[in-house]
């Protein structure tokens, strides 16, 4: 076969491959000329005028004018590691809600430990991109979902400024409309992970979270039933006082009476910021322990009880739901 015969073919099968994508999904790269091509739609004409004024960019030393968010900003660099040195982008929301940096790129070398040949992720509340991008560093094809043209806008943006935006493709709407017309069931999805909203920072207001009743947009229950769907693989990122009976009953009912959940509960600096629920099994099979993660974990556990009460009665409250399958284990991402 002649040079020029095969190009024409891969450059073939490239285009229908983007077209099939480009019908459900936008390259991050390419997010201005797929705003233009369809500005017809208003959420895209939106997106052009994001564009245009280069909106919701950081800027670093200056603090934001919402005192509220005060706390998330004196953290910033936790968010977003470049946020000095490159163009950042932000709404107010995504300042409480974006998982920070070194906890998102602990995941995503964790899901490549577990699953090295995996290709495809699919992140279901993409928001600000903190988890996309950190996926994107690790895998070929990262897919982001949200409800928010401004989510999606900030995504590309921020995709940019870390250099992964050729692997990263969005799209805009409704979980729970796109999973009932099952929009996105084209692709095969080695993982998917959802970060969801979790009612804002009054998540704390109550000891106990309620999966059923405060996860948006829908209880722990449907919301796993709606993930594996797409993949036996899935991950979600959840409040750290999350209620575990509930996580274990939604587990059995969505997968029968043996399911198990595994549960991370994740630190930063010392602080614990959210738990990953895995379910699937390349997730338990991987072994993390070496010694001296062990005693890491159990000198942790020890630190926590004396830390604080609270959190001690839910270690013991966890011990007696999940850790007898040795499901729970604790890590702090910065070692
Ligand atoms: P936090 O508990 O509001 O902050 O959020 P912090 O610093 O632990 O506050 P303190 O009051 O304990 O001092 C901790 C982390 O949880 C954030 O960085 C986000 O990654 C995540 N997070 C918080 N909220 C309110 C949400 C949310 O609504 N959705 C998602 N997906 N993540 C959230």
């Amino acid at each position: 076969m002649l040079w020029g015969q095969q190009t024409e073919i891969e450059e073939k099968i490239f285009v229908d491959l983007t077209e099939v994508m480009g019908r459900t999904f936008i390259h991050a790269s390419k997010i201005k000329h797929a705003a233009r091509k369809r500005k017809h739609h208003s959420n895209f004409r939106t997106l052009i005028k994001l564009l245009n004024n280069d909106a919701y960019k950081i800027e670093s030393s200056k603090p934001l004018k919402n005192g509220k968010l005060f706390k998330y900003w004196k953290n910033r660099r936790r968010l977003f590691s470049k946020i000095d040195s490159a163009s950042i982008y932000m709404t107010d929301e995504l300042w409480f809600s974006v998982t920070p940096e070194r906890i998102a790129c602990f995941l995503a070398n964790f899901v490549k430990a577990c699953m090295p040949n995996a290709e495809r992720i699919l992140d279901v509340f993409c928001g600000g991109g903190g988890n996309t991008i950190q996926f994107a560093m690790q895998f070929p094809c990262v897919y982001g979902v949200d409800y928010s043209i401004e989510h999606i806008y900030c995504t590309a943006k921020n995709a940019q400024s870390y250099g992964v935006d050729d692997r990263i493709w969005l799209k805009r709407g409704s979980w729970k409309k796109l999973v009932s017309k099952q929009k996105l069931s084209k692709i095969k999805y080695d993982c998917v992970f959802g970060s969801p909203p979790w009612g804002g920072p009054e998540y704390l207001r109550n000891d106990v979270y309620d999966l059923e009743q405060h996860l948006k947009p829908m209880g722990i229950t449907k919301m796993l039933k709606s993930f594996l769907k797409l993949s036996p693989n899935v991950i979600m990122f959840l409040p750290r006082n999350s209620d575990l009976n509930q996580l274990s009953r939604a587990t059995r009912k969505v997968l029968g009476p043996f399911a198990k959940c595994k549960v991370l509960y994740v630190k930063e600096n010392g602080y614990m910021k959210g738990i990953f629920c895995m379910w699937g099994e390349c997730f338990f099979n991987y072994e993390p322990a070496s010694t001296e993660n062990s005693r890491r974990e159990s000198s942790e556990k020890e630190e926590l009880s004396s830390e604080n009460e609270e959190l001690s009665k839910r270690e013991k409250h966890e011990s007696t739901t999940t850790t007898k399958n040795n499901t729970v284990d604790i890590y702090d991402v910065n070692g």
